[in-house]
């Protein structure tokens, strides 16, 4: 199906979804938004596709954040209601079966940073901006930051920037752990393509077991996420492509893998 401001693309068993409003640095409009989430729910029913990169449109932006000349005369009930959007999307991201790659191309700043920081694994160009900066318009994060940024760089981190709102270039991410590594722009997607083929290569099973297990035990005790776990570990054993990893192994050959 195609959209308006999203652009699919899929290769090798990877998509890859675009932002595409480059006009407004590929802002999130309430359409925009409704957008990635049919477009993700199309991408978890292709059983194809094992990795999905997410990134923006042009050279400047991966998200300039939530759009603001949307949200500027929005009461209450509205915003909750493009706030639930938001949170809809980070969640249909984390609970897709397949990993999930931002490819963060310039500025990632509110909504742009917490929809980057909904995917498993964020990689970014040497142009990319970090920030939470709604507090510039008194507002606060509203698509998961205020939660998902003090999980990925701790509470004290998170605070000192969702309350001074400062932009962090993308060495000061990666010091942060808020991104795996920086590139420079023409290399950032090869990058996120040849990783996303990597794992598209492995068990699938076990690559979504191990992305549902390292979600929910990251909320656990960790008696309780070893639990889980284990009981993960001992599913797979009753899966074909367990007994065809370990069968190609020993007879030194390349494994098939069908995701059964
Ligand atoms: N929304 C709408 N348009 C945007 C935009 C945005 N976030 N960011 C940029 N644009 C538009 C600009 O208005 C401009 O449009 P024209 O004037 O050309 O029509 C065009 O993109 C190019 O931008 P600039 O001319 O400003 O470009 P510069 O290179 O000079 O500056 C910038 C780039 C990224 C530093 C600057 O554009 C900027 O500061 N943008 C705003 C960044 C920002 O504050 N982002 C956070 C937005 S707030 C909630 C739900 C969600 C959220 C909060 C609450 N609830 C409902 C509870 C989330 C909020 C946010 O994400």
């Amino acid at each position: 199906m195609p959209f308006e401001n999203v652009l699919i693309e899929t290769h090798d068993g990877v998509a890859t979804l675009t932002i595409n409003r480059p006009k407004s640095l590929n802002a999130l409009n309430t359409a925009t938004v409704a957008e990635l989430c049919l477009a993700v729910e199309q991408v978890a029913d292709d059983r194809s596709v094992k990795a999905l990169i997410l990134t923006g449109a042009g050279d400047k932006a991966f998200v300039a954040g939530a759009d603001i000349a949307e949200m500027a005369h929005m009461a209450s009930p509205a915003a909750l209601t493009f706030s639930e959007l938001g949170h809809r999307l980070g969640d249909l991201l984390e609970s897709l079966p397949i990993p999930t790659i931002a490819a963060v191309n310039g500025f990632a700043l509110g909504g742009g940073c917490e929809l980057a920081m909904a995917c498993d694994l964020i990689y970014a160009s040497e142009k990319a901006r970090f920030g939470q900066p709604e507090v510039n318009l008194s507002v606060i994060p509203g698509f998961g930051g205020t939660s998902r940024l003090a999980r990925r760089v701790g509470p004290h981190r998170a605070r000192e920037l969702i309350f001074t709102g400062d932009l962090i270039d993308a060495a000061h991410a990666e010091r942060y752990g808020l991104v795996l590594a920086v590139l420079p722009p023409e290399q950032l997607l090869p990058h996120c393509r040849e990783v996303a083929k990597k794992i598209a290569g492995k068990g699938p099973l076990a690559v979504s077991q191990a992305k549902k297990v390292l979600a929910a035990g990251a909320d656990l005790p960790l008696q309780a996420a070893n639990a889980l776990e284990r009981q993960a570990f001992a599913t797979l054993f009753g899966s074909r492509d367990q007994k065809e990893g370990m069968a190609a192994f020993l007879e030194k050959r390349p494994p098939r893998f069908e995701g059964h």
